[in-house]
This record gives C-alpha cells, structure tokens and sequence, in this order.
C-alpha cells in the first residue's frame, strides 16, 4: 500500500537545503505529515459512523515525527513511539492501511491483530515496539532496550543463535551505533518512571533520544499543573550526560535539525539527549473529550495559528518548492491512497473468538514439557564441598552461577546484588563483596564482570521496567527484589507490561525475563514490611510464569527451567528457607531441571489430601507425620512447587483416592491462593469429597513484629495438625 509517489518540487534547479534538508524530502515530508492527519479525519469519521470504535489522534505532533523518522532508520534504531507518533510511524515505513486494520481491529493488524486500540504501535520489521496504554511505562523499557544494544555490542558471541532454550526462537538484532527513540507527553513527565529513566540513561550514558511532545495538555490538565514552573526542560537542566535540545516542534526544519544533532551526540557514544518539542493539539484529548470544556476559543485559535500542517504548506509555497498546484496534486493523491485503504480495511477479516489465548505464553517453548524434566546428577564422593548436602541460597547461587557460564545474554541486576560497584576496591581484594542482602548472587560480579551483575538505583519499577526493554531485545535478565514487601513500585510493569508484550503483539515481541524475588515470613521479627507473601496477586496476571520451592533442590530445577524458558517469571523465593536445614541437596549438577506445572509428592498417603508450597510444605510435613505417628492418618503430602500453571492433575488423583482435602498457605486466608483450588476441586471433584475442604492460611491482617503475635497470625503446625485431623475424623 505504501507507494512513496514524490511530487516533484517545482525547482529542482535550487541547490539549497533547510539544515540538511533537501527540497524533495520537504515535499516528502509534506506528504507524511498531510497523510497523517488525513487518516486521523478519516478515523473521526469512521468513529462517528460506528466503524471503529476508538480513536486518538497524532494532530499537532506531524512535524516532530516525520523529522524523527528522517533522522532515524527504521530496522536499524528501535522505537518507543507514544500514540501521538501516527507521522512518526509513517515515516518509517508503517502504511495508512495497516493503521485503519488496526482501527477496524481486523486479524490482519501488523500491531495486535485487533487486541489492542489503534494508535498502539507494534511492527517488528520496523524495530517498533509493541505500546500500551499506560503512560510513561515505554519509558525505562526503552532504556533497557538500549542497554541490550550496548551489552550485545559489547559482547557479539551472546547475540548469536543457540539451540535447547529461549534463544531457539528469539533472533537478536543490533548495532554497535544504534540508538533508541522514546517519546511522551507533557504530562507524563510527572509519572515517577520518567524520572527513573532520565535517572539510568544520565548515569550510563545510554544512547537514547527522549522526546517530550509538550502540547500543554494531559487531557485537561494544564503543563503548568503537572510541571513546576511549567517547563520540563528547566527541571531535568541538571542531569549529566545529555543534550538538551528545547524547539518548536511544529516545524519540520527546525526540528529535523535538533534531532540530527541530538542522534548524532548519542551515536557518539556520548550519551542521551532530550529533546523537548513545543506542539499543539489541535483536537480534543480523543473522541471522547471535549476540549471547549476547558479551553476558551481564543486560546485554540492561537494554537491554530501553528498548525503545523498549513505551516509546512505554507513553506513550501513561500520558498517555491511546490506552487498550489503541486500541492493540489500531492493532496488528491494521498486522499486517493486512503480512500483504497479504508474500504480494503473495512471489508479485512475479523479475528476469531477462538485465538483469544493465543499467545498469552510461548507457543514455541512449553516450560511444562519433557524437554524441561532432567534428572539430577550428584556429584560422587570425595568431591570436596560440593558432596556436601547444600542451602536453598546457595543452590540459587550455584545455578545462577552455571547458567551464566553457558548463557551469555543473562545479566543480572538488583538492588545490592552486585559484589561491589566500587569495582577497585574488589580489584585490589580490599573487601569481600557483598552480592545480595541475602548472598544469592555473592561471587557473581567477581566472576562475570560489571556488565553482566550489577547494582541498580533503589527502584523497583526501574528494576523490572528495563529488564523487559532488555529481554524484549533477547537478553535475559535475571533481575532481583530484594523483598516482596517492596515490589509493589514495579507493579505497573508487571501487571500491564512484562506478562503482556507478547499476547498484546499478537507474538510480534516477548520478554522472556525472570524476576526473582525475596518472599515470606516465619522470620521472628520480620514484622509487617519483611514478612508479606501475596503470590495470588500474580498467579492472577495472565502471561506471567509463578514458581515458588520449598527446597533447594527444587529450587536449583525450577530456577534453571525459568531461565531456559520462554516467558516471563516470577521466582519467588522464601527467605525462610534459604538457609534451612530441612530441604537441603547436594549439587544436582548443571542441567538439571523441573518443568513448570508437575507437582511434588512429598509424603504419599490415602487418608487425607493436604496441598501446599513454600514455607508450609515443612510445617504440614511435621503436621502429617505427627499425625500419622498419635493418630495412625496417612495424609498424602503435595507440594505444588509452581503455581501457574499448577499441577491440577496431581490434586484430582490424590483427591479422587482420599476424599478429603486440606489447602494451606502463608498468605492471608480470605481471596488467598487456595481459593482457586478449592473452587475447582468444587466444581470438578464434588462427587469426590467425604468432607467439607479445608483452608489453613494466614489470619486476615499483617504480620506482626512480636513473635508471640506472629506465631498468631500465621499458619502453625498446630494449626495444620487440628485442620487435617479434623478433616480426616469427618
Ligand atoms: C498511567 C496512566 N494514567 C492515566 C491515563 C489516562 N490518560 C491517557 S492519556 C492521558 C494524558 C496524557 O497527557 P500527555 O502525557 O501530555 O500526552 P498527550 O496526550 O497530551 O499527548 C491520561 C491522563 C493513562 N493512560 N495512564
Ligand atoms: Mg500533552
């Protein structure tokens, strides 16, 4: 559909440019930016006649974009465009009728296939990545897209093609010059994640262009509200490493040039640039604002006044590069193309109801297959420390350690995770190193370097929003949160960002990233802010992998599966367990692995079913022997180890021989993790059950400072003991 038909400039006998700019890419400019807002009319109309059914417009922000996409190369440089960037997406390369398929929202939208509203660019080919609708989430996804760029530059055997995991199906494409682009409004630069990108993009001089878009409105909320002083640009003067550029971004030349010197300053090595673009927003927020609502007339009239479309029209006529009719011409030919483009879109198939799942996971990887169930392989006599039964911590660490040796795309980062970032002090062997509040990742940094472990700012969104721009690259960052406790700053990434890339670019992009995370109580003392569990907060996102052992060898299994697969995963580890006694396993060797879905037995019973995971699993253990040895009961014992998927198969033979069931967890009991079991063993094993089900969790508060309230509060063994010895007497 894209013909790029140029409309020759009327002089081609002028050698002169505009900063660099040639009479005939002016023109071509002209035909991007008019094309733009044509399809934006086009799109109000289709609304208004129930065709499509949203619509958000680039009008105003045409001049900033097309100079972007003339400075930028498509395939080459990657992008974070905002929904403004309609000119942008044009310019490299996107057609008007990809735009209107993914208006109508037909199966053959390049960006969604009708999953998500237009205006939510996603083409791969392009290196334009999948966006969302949450503002400013784009943004330290683009700085970990960057850092990707940079660590495969650095390091090119990583980016080559690898057989048995993740890497089979993720092609790695870069640049040792690329640069990336990420553009937001003014408003969004209120949003915390802006400033924890300009944070990371400043300290590692990343070569990432920032455009800020300032139309002066955030639906109605005025620059002046959301921005001290009302001009971003003096606010961020102080961070180093940048080129700052402030213009008027409703015209072409002036803005082709900034850009031009700011991709040329990262190109360079030398760092980020920011670049803040005056536009307007000649329309309403969106169609569903209504701008006179709170903008007077005069006020949009001097906005008019800078369209940049008449603007550039009014250019060319003024310096002779194309005269009325010139312009006529360009114009009835670019309304041709997208009235061809309309009516194709609107007779396009719609997708069918059936692929609604397609690509919530990997459809390549099945983290849940044979090729994810290896045996261990413990090392013989004699093998020194390592035929030592070993910590839950230090199996984390040892097979951190190996997948690091034979995967050269993981990086890990955290906070505190790094040995030292004082590198010379580890250098000159003046300290230890420290390599995590709790010693997971000690010795790491040491050995793999400062690119590969690192530390990160203390922030937990920037955590988990640069591992996805990084894993969307095909790195994998295995990226640490130090406490659960504290991962609620990087919820809005892993609600509507990390578990989605994939399902809402109809498998276009993925993040295959591992999040692991510090979880739990039992710690006498922990109190509220060191003690949360919430694992059903997750278990609750479709896209996203929850795994949570109960030992250390399942947890060396689980961790190595989570790494070799194909979809993000939360890993949540129990700080409990870490250095238990119970649970502790030799090495079981580098390539040992436990699928994803495949529950544990830990004790086979007939009498009772007791399902559990995590810090419970030792606890019911003590439960079920106790009552076997006062009681004569034969509980079986089921660990769940992973939590989606999780093992239903097991419960339903296990229930199906005993009859009756027990679910624990450390969580709050109400809305808990065994809700969901429980309603299916309801719905699915009612004919089964000889007793009412059973929950044994957490009372429905926090957990306590005071050992005497927190032994209250959280589910004990005598807890456990009185619930199944109750459920068995039924
Ligand atoms: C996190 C989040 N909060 C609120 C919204 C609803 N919303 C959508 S666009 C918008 C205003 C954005 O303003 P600005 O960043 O200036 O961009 P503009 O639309 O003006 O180009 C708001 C509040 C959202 N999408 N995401
Ligand atoms: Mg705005």
């Amino acid at each position: 559909m894209a013909t790029k038909t140029y409309t020759k400039p009327v002089e081609e006998k002028s050698a002169a440019t505009y900063q660099g700019l040639s009479r005939a890419q002016l023109v071509e400019a002209y035909r991007i930016m008019y094309t733009s807002r044509r399809i934006d009319d086009r799109e109000i109309l289709l609304k208004r006649q129930q065709k499509i059914f949203f619509q958000i417009s680039g009008a105003g922000h045409e001049a900033i974009g097309v100079a972007a996409g003339f400075v930028l190369k498509a395939g080459y440089d990657w992008f974070y465009a905002y929904y403004r960037d309609r000119a942008l997406c044009l310019s490299l390369g996107a057609t008007p009728y990809q735009m209107f398929l993914q208006a109508v929202g037909a199966a053959a939208d390049p960006s969604s296939g009708g999953r998500q509203m237009p205006s939510h660019w996603s083409l791969p080919k392009l290196n334009l990545v999948t966006q969302s609708s949450p503002t400013g989430s784009q943004i330290l996804q683009a700085v970990g897209c960057s850092e990707a760029g940079r660590y495969f530059a650095a390091h090119p055997e990583a980016a080559k093609k690898a057989t048995g995991d993740y890497r089979e199906f993720k092609e790695v494409r870069s640049y040792p010059d690329e640069v990336t682009y990420v553009s937001l409004g003014d408003g969004t630069t209120s949003e915390g994640e802006f400033w924890e990108a300009l944070n990371t993009a400043s300290n590692r001089r990343l070569p990432l262009v920032f455009v800020v878009e300032d139309n002066q409105y955030a639906i109605s909320v005025p620059v002046e509200v959301q921005t001290p002083g009302g001009n971003i640009s003096r606010l961020v003067a102080g961070f180093p490493n940048f080129h700052f550029e402030e213009i008027d971004g409703t015209d072409p030349v002036e803005t082709y040039a900034a850009l031009v010197r700011s991709v040329d300053w990262c190109r360079r090595g030398n760092g980020p640039a920011f670049l803040h673009a005056h536009v307007i927003r000649p329309y309403s927020h969106s169609l569903s604002d209504d701008e006179r609502l709170y903008r007077p007339e005069a006020e949009r009239q001097r906005d008019a006044a800078r369209d940049p479309i008449s603007r550039t029209q009014m250019f060319l006529l003024r310096e002779g590069i194309l005269d009325e009719k010139g312009i006529n011409h360009l114009e009835k030919q670019v309304d041709d193309e997208l009235q061809a483009a309309v009516d194709q879109a609107l007779e396009a198939e719609r997708p069918k109801p059936e692929t609604v799942t397609r690509y919530v996971y990997s459809s390549d990887l099945d983290p849940t297959s044979a090729r994810f169930d290896t045996q261990p392989v413990f090392p013989s006599g004699g093998d020194g420390k390592k035929s030592a039964p070993r910590t839950m911590a230090d199996l984390i660490n040892a097979t951190l350690r190996d997948e690091m040796h034979r995967d050269e795309r993981i990086v890990i980062f955290g906070e505190d995770v790094a040995d030292c970032s004082r590198e010379q002090y580890l250098r000159e062997k003046l300290v230890k190193g420290k390599g995590g509040v709790f010693k997971l990742t000690a010795g790491l940094q040491y050995e793999f370097g400062t690119d590969r472990v690192f530390n990160s700012p203390l922030a937990e969104a920037n955590i988990v929003g640069r591992a996805t721009g990084m894993a969307t690259r095909g790195l994998k960052p295995v990226v640490e949160i130090q406490f659960f406790d504290y991962i609620w700053p990087a919820m809005m990434q892993l609600r509507n960002e990390l578990p989605l890339i994939r399902w809402r670019s109809n498998n276009g992009f993925s993040a295959p990233a591992v999040i692991r995370v510090a979880i739990g109580g039992y710690l006498t003392g922990g109190a509220i802010y060191h003690s949360q569990c919430g694992e059903s907060i997750f278990t609750h996102i479709p896209g996203l992998r929850v795994v949570f052992p109960s030992n250390a060898l399942d947890a060396a299994g689980l961790l190595r599966t989570a790494i070799r697969c194909d979809d993000p995963v939360l890993f949540l580890e129990h700080k409990r367990l870490y250095r238990e006694t119970y649970g502790r396993s030799l090495y079981p060797g580098p390539d040992f692995m436990v699928p994803f879905g495949k529950a544990k037995i830990v004790q086979a019973g007939t009498d009772v079913s007791v399902i559990t995971y995590g810090a419970v699993v030792p606890r019911a253990l003590q439960a079920v022997q106790r009552l076997e040895r006062e009681h004569g009961v034969k509980a079986e014992l089921i660990d769940l180890r992973c939590l989606n998927p999780f093992d239903w198969d097991t419960i339903a033979a296990s229930v199906s021989k005993t009859n009756r069931v027990v679910v624990a967890y450390e969580d709050c009991q109400s809305w808990g993790y065994g809700a969901e079991i429980v309603a299916r063993i309801a719905a699915e094993l009612f004919d089964q059950l000889d007793a009412p089900v059973q929950r044994v969790a957490a009372k429905d508060t926090y957990v306590a400072y005071q050992p005497i309230l927190e032994n209250a509060i959280l589910p004990q063994v005598d807890d456990l003991f009185r619930a199944i010895h109750q459920v068995s007497n039924y």
